[in-house]
């Protein structure tokens, strides 16, 4: 099954949006398998954004996600990574669509709220990097009765 690698960035922990965040993922229907609320080492940063190292705001982006801590996690589902891509919104807030995530509450590109993985083999590498193999969980809902 198809995964995606979110992260809740600083902006989005500090104003309280990573359980908004979570619901909207929940409720579209997607299933959390790793999850970790963490601070991100200088070094982890860098590799996340290496494709960036050359952009003009890659050392203040890097600064940014070190700051303080994130939310870190890996959604499945069938069409996850660009699903999630449309849940998240464009890069830019102002000119994301409402009812998106950046839409709804940002207003500043460099302060976006949330990451996602970009394409597929771009989502493989992200997990890797963030999570060991222990740390993600598959798993069904139970088919039984006491599922409400
Ligand atoms: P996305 O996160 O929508 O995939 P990317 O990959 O182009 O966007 O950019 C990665 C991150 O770099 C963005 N989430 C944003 O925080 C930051 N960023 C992108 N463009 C700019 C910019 N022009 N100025 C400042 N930060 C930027």
């Amino acid at each position: 099954m198809e995964r995606t690698f979110i992260m809740i960035k600083p902006d989005g922990v500090q104003r309280n949006l990573a359980g908004e965040v979570i619901k909207r993922f929940e409720t579209k229907g997607f299933t959390l398998v790793g999850m970790k609320f963490m601070a991100v080492p200088r070094e982890l940063a860098e590799k996340h954004y290496d494709v960036h190292k050359e952009r003009p705001f890659f050392s203040s982006l890097v600064d940014f996600i070190t700051s303080s801590p994130v939310v870190a996690m890996v959604w499945e589902g069938e069409g996850v990574v660009s699903g999630a891509r449309t849940l998240i919104g464009a890069t830019n807030p102002l000119t994301a669509a409402p009812g998106t995530i950046r839409g709804d509450f940002g207003i500043s590109i460099g302060r976006n709220l949330i990451h996602g993985s970009d394409a597929i083999e771009t989502a493989k590498t992200e997990i890797a990097l963030w999570f060991g193999e222990d740390e993600l969980v598959s798993w069904q809902p139970a088919a039984s009765s006491w599922l409400y």
